[in-house]
């Protein structure tokens, strides 16, 4: 950290790239010196402002008016980018153009419209627990648990046909990279963006969809003329962006939480139905969703330092979940803490409208495995996978002790 030129105040500068690997891999010491060098820190690498104070990134979440979404989330400024997909109508949009698109969805992913799916998932978690802990005592949490439970929850409750699912993860992979700047982890995928981008688009199409599901309810809501047969097929796409590798990391940060804290399983394995407080914690205390960008509608001064009109603001919300301002014992995954207020579904008008989605697949897994596991503990080095946006893994390896 280095000082600016005194003016009005002076803002902290930091030279450091979040997005280098070393940060995303474990962004804990960058977060805390952020913290600590003020509540906005000029970084001059990428020449945006950021905020990683828990009260300052809290702020700019809910004031969607100075701090607008529709420039783009990431780093990429569609006022002079051009943007590497069709914006997304939710997450890339403002009001009023927002609105409509987040109102059909939010009624068809409301809690209310979810209990169909309940003992599904349920059943479904219990199937996959049994199939896992039949291969032995040993495996990996991350690929057999993490990403096998929503990989068969999620796309059958959207009604995606069995082709092509495999490429869910990679498509979400690289649109959480695309929120960055266009650094090695997006040249890695550069070579099959465009066969990923056509197979998702392709499954938007109202005839790819079954009748039944997500999919199917949003272009019936175009039926009834609350969306327009252009935006139906790309909330389908915000489903399909949105919907899968945030709850393969978020229900990671939960088995990890577990594995490395034997005594909140044993207080989960008591009151199973602390499953969706565990999940909240779990997001809380490691953020699946590390970062999003807001870029400034006017000149917008916080603390002190003026942002400029039309500038990008990195909110870092894995650093204001873990702000020992607002949270005792920030870095404790504790399940006797309150984790609401919590930023890591954002908070505002943007917050996660999947979130209802995620606890549900969460409750399904973490009770099926609470049932038929006493313990278990990492057998080795958990390994995280380098993502511009996502605290994501790669490998989760443990040693369970079933239930008698
Ligand atoms: C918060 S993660 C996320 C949300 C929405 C979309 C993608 C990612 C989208 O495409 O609408």
């Amino acid at each position: 950290m280095t000082e600016a030129p005194a003016r009005a105040v002076a803002t902290p500068v930091s030279d450091a790239d979040p997005f280098a690997h070393e940060h995303l891999l474990n962004p804990d010491p960058l977060h805390q010196a952020l913290r600590e060098a003020g509540p906005v820190v000029r970084l001059s690498r990428y020449d945006v402002h950021a905020l990683a104070r828990y009260e300052q990134v809290h702020a700019a979440l809910v004031d969607w008016q100075h701090f607008e979404s529709g420039s783009g989330v990431g780093l990429a400024n569609f006022r002079h980018e051009e943007p590497w997909r069709v914006p997304s109508l939710l997450l890339e949009a403002d009001p009023p153009l927002h609105d409509a698109p987040r109102r059909v969805l939010r009624e068809i992913l409301a809690p209310p419209a979810l209990r169909r799916l309940r003992d599904t998932w349920a059943a479904t978690a219990d199937e996959l627990v049994d199939q896992v802990l039949e291969g032995g005592p040993e495996f990996d949490a991350f690929t057999a648990l993490a990403e096998a439970f929503p990989l068969r929850a999620f796309p059958d409750a959207v009604g995606l046909g069995p082709d092509g699912r495999e490429n869910l993860l990679p498509y979400g992979n690289m649109a959480f990279n695309a929120f960055g700047p266009r650094n090695d982890l997006v040249a890695a995928d550069a070579h099959r963006a465009a066969a990923l981008g056509a197979w998702v688009n392709a499954q938007c199409a109202r005839e790819a969809l079954t009748a039944d599901g997500f999919g199917a309810e949003i272009w019936a809501a175009a039926d009834r003329g609350e969306l327009t047969y252009v935006q139906a097929p790309l909330v389908v796409r915000s489903l399909l962006s949105a919907g899968v590798d945030t709850t393969v990391h978020g229900l990671a940060a939960c088995l990890y939480a577990f594995a490395t804290h034997p005594q909140e399983w044993q207080r989960l394995r008591e009151r199973p139905e602390l499953a969706r407080v565990a999940f909240d914690e779990a997001v809380r205390w490691q953020s699946p969703v590390q970062t999003f960008f807001r870029t400034a509608t006017t000149d917008v001064t916080i603390a002190g330092t003026t942002i400029p009109e039309g500038t990008k603001i990195l909110m870092f919300l894995g650093a204001a979940n873990r702000d020992p301002d607002r949270w005792s014992e920030p870095d404790r995954f504790d399940l006797t803490r309150d984790p609401s207020g919590q930023v890591g579904f954002g908070m505002g008008i943007h917050q996660c409208i999947g979130q209802h989605v995620a606890r549900l697949e969460a409750e399904a897994l973490l009770t099926a495995l609470a049932r038929r596991v006493e313990s278990f503990e990492l057998t080795g080095a958990p390994r995280r996978h380098a993502n511009n946006t996502l605290r994501a893994w790669e490998s989760l390896p443990v040693r369970v002790r079933p239930a008698a």
